[in-house]
């Protein structure tokens, strides 16, 4: 079965904030913040219990931009992660057991150092544009097939 998931990157220009995942899928790699949605909560609400989990920052507005499938082929199963825009916040990122935080210039983002698909939705999600999505990974993380289109239809993805 499909999991939900959600991501979600703090983008005030021109520096985002992303995490070093120090545990579990994604290891080493910098990516945004965000986990699992549980059984009793809304996507939007397991974004912010996440953000705060992993970052000790609380959200208070935020603007869906993406929903991308994920199929791993190395057994981590099928994942329809939501993508987040945090625009307003409150407290300062703090490190916690499963992510490193740091603030990265626009034109610094580590691109070698993420998940692959990130350099195909990033700058979309940079520009503000809204996407939708699919890849498919290999059992070595490698993309072995994918699309990202934009979404021009208003409400498309709430
Ligand atoms: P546990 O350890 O069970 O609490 P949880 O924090 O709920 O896990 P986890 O760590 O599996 O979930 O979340 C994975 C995170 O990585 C989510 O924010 C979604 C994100 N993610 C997964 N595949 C990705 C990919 N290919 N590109 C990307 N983010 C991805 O940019």
């Amino acid at each position: 079965m499909k999991k939900i998931l959600t991501l979600c990157i703090i983008h005030q220009h021109p520096k985002i904030l992303l995490g070093m995942k120090k545990r579990g899928h994604g290891e080493g790699k910098w990516n945004g913040f965000g986990g699992k949605v549980e059984k009793e909560e809304t996507i939007e609400q397991g974004a912010i219990r996440e953000m705060k989990e992993e970052s000790g920052i609380e959200i208070s507005k935020m603007n869906k931009l993406g929903i991308i499938d994920f199929e791993y082929q190395d057994g981590s199963g099928n994942m329809e992660v939501h993508i987040f825009d945090v625009k307003e916040f409150r407290g300062s990122p703090a490190e916690s057991e499963e992510m490193k935080p740091k603030w990265f210039r626009v034109d610094e983002i580590p691109y070698n150092q993420m998940w692959p698909d990130d350099k195909y939705w990033l700058p979309m999600f940079l520009d503000g544009k809204k996407f939708k999505g699919k890849f498919i990974f290999d059992e070595n993380n490698k993309i072995v097939d994918y699309c990202i289109d934009e979404i021009v239809q208003e409400g498309y993805l709430s």
